[in-house]
């Protein structure tokens, strides 16, 4: 099976080529003119959606697409399904950058919130559409917690402040193959390729 990876988000394509190594993938560097979709929908699955079905309509093949981001119980959830615009920076500046401000922004909110109440959440949600119009979604979650700076250089995001429950590191102190074992991303996408068969 060929499947495009319907993100433009390189820290994601990393990781969901190392997930999905049972398929053919491409990217969507092959698909210039591939659209823009906005993120318009309140849930991962709904926004998740809307971007593979937009790109398995443009190319004809079958799409995944990752929607995923943080949620942080002392701020009811959020950033969530705003995690990427955030700061506001998405899309004016590049990714790093836009990353950097993301994770700065959620440290100075979170300033004042005591150790025990700093427990957060990565959910991914990883949609599968076929171009005959089937679709599935599939979730992975990995819990954890926002400490006070950042640790680690792998990953991507907010890994480097978010403290993997149970590890003692933060996500970007774990090895690749070591945060996919645990990761919402790895949840999510291997449901999605043993759905596949593999
Ligand atoms: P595409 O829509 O092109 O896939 P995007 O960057 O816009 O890329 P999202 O809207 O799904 O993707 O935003 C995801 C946000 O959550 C973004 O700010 C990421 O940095 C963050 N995030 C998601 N998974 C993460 C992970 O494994 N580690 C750290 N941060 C993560």
């Amino acid at each position: 099976t060929t499947l495009v990876l319907a993100t433009r988000n390189q820290g994601k394509v990393v990781e969901l080529r190392d997930l999905l190594t049972a398929f053919d993938v491409v990217g969507l560097e092959s698909f210039p003119d591939a659209p823009e979709v906005p993120e318009t929908e309140l849930t991962f699955a709904g926004n998740a959606l809307l971007k593979a079905r937009a790109i398995a309509a443009h190319t004809g093949l079958t799409a995944v697409s990752d929607d995923s981001g943080l949620c942080v119980d002392a701020l009811n959830g959020m950033p969530g399904v705003l995690s990427a615009r955030w700061s506001g920076r998405y899309g004016t500046a590049a990714p790093e950058g836009v990353d950097r401000a993301n994770l700065h922004l959620l440290l100075d909110q979170l300033a004042d919130v005591q150790d025990f109440d700093r427990a957060a959440h990565f959910v991914c949600a990883a949609a599968l559409v076929h171009p005959d119009g089937r679709e599935e979604v599939f979730e992975g979650r990995m819990e954890g917690r926002v400490i006070r700076a950042p640790r680690g250089a792998n990953g991507f995001g907010y890994d480097p402040i978010f403290e993997v429950a149970g590890q003692g590191r933060t996500a970007a102190e774990l090895a690749p193959h070591e945060k996919s074992a645990l990761s919402h991303r790895g949840h999510a996408f291997r449901a999605l390729a043993a759905s596949l068969g593999a």
